[in-house]
């Protein structure tokens, strides 16, 4: 029955259809960074019980009011800061790192999963070769990153501490400007109503029709078009493996779905499932 919560052994059959698989698509959401600390949107203590989206991710709330929303965000970003990738994220760097037909598809804009190869690196470097920053165009990032800042005019992109809050007694003074044109910059992010970046979308939607895997770990699902990628490894005949404490919309649909944080089942899933 699809959705049931499984038995041990029904761990090991899924591994065995990530072994087989050729094309393997990972989507992540905030559940995978809840055990480093990062809160989720939507469960009972996740940000959008204790804030209001309308005010403060979304086009018209930045232009309502720049500096409320940037206060919110430099806040997010000390306590990312703070945060360190868990066992989930180190799990898929690693299935990455050895599994080239895997592509990484994240909604989260907390940078824990790039962070997970530089301490992969520095755990265990393996003997003979070095092990590489996120490999590029491995992980496609469909909402941004909270780390970046964006020109809301001119669209240069900052990864820097020039975005960090700018000394000042007066509110407005305090709202990072792009350093080429001195227009406001906001957080290089995708709030609700705005489009994703289309090359990154295709590329995400293009690889989930092909993959003969695709697993989902730590969403809801209820985003759109992010919780769309998944349809298309269906729609292709692939098989869909959720990764929840909780059930979602997507749980009828998928072949296999655990119950329980991804910090845990994620290394075990995909240890060993390594060769295509
Ligand atoms: C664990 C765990 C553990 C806990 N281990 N798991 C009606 C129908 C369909 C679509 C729409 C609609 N009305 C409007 C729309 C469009 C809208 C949308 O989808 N809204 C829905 C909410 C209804 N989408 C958009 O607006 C998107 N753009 C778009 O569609 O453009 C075209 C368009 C233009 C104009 C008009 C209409 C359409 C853009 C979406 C942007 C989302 N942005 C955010 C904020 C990013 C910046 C920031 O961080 O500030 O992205 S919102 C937030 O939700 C964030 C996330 O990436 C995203 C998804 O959330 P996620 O990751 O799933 O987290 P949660 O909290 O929801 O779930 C956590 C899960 O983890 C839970 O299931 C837990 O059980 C689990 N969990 N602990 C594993 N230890
Ligand atoms: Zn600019």
């Amino acid at each position: 029955m699809a959705g049931a919560i499984r038995a041990p052994g029904e761990l090991a059959a899924a591994r065995r259809r990530i072994t087989e698989a050729r094309g393997v698509v990972i989507l992540t959401g905030a559940g995978v960074s809840a055990e480093s600390g990062v809160p989720t949107f939507r469960d009972r203590t996740g940000l959008w019980a204790r804030f209001d989206p309308q005010e403060l991710a979304t086009p018209e709330a930045f232009r309502r009011d720049p500096e409320g929303v940037w206060e919110w965000y430099h806040l997010r970003r000390q306590a990312v800061l703070a945060c360190r990738p868990n066992p989930g994220h180190l799990a898929i760097a690693r299935f990455l790192l050895e599994r080239r037909d895997a592509v990484l598809v994240t909604q989260n804009v907390d940078g824990l999963h790039q962070l997970a190869f530089e301490t992969l690196g520095s755990l265990e470097p393996p003997p003979d070769r070095p092990v590489p920053p996120a490999p590029a165009g491995r992980i496609l990032e469909l909402h941004g990153n909270l780390l970046r800042s964006r020109c809301a005019e001119c669209g240069r992109t900052e990864d820097d501490a020039s975005s960090e809050p700018r000394p000042g007694g007066d509110r407005r003074e305090r709202v990072p400007r792009c350093g080429r044109c001195g227009s406001l910059l906001r957080p290089d992010v995708v709030w609700f109503g705005e489009m994703l970046d289309a090359a990154t979308l295709d590329e995400a939607f293009r690889r989930a029709a092909e993959a003969e895997v695709c697993l989902v770990a730590g969403t809801s699902a209820l985003v759109h078009p992010a919780a769309s990628v998944p349809l298309a490894t269906l729609r292709g005949g692939g098989l869909v493996i959720e990764v929840n404490p909780r059930e979602t919309p997507l749980t009828p649909s998928a072949g296999f779905s655990f119950r329980g944080p991804s910090g845990r089942l994620l290394p075990e899933l995909l240890r060993g499932a390594t060769a295509p």
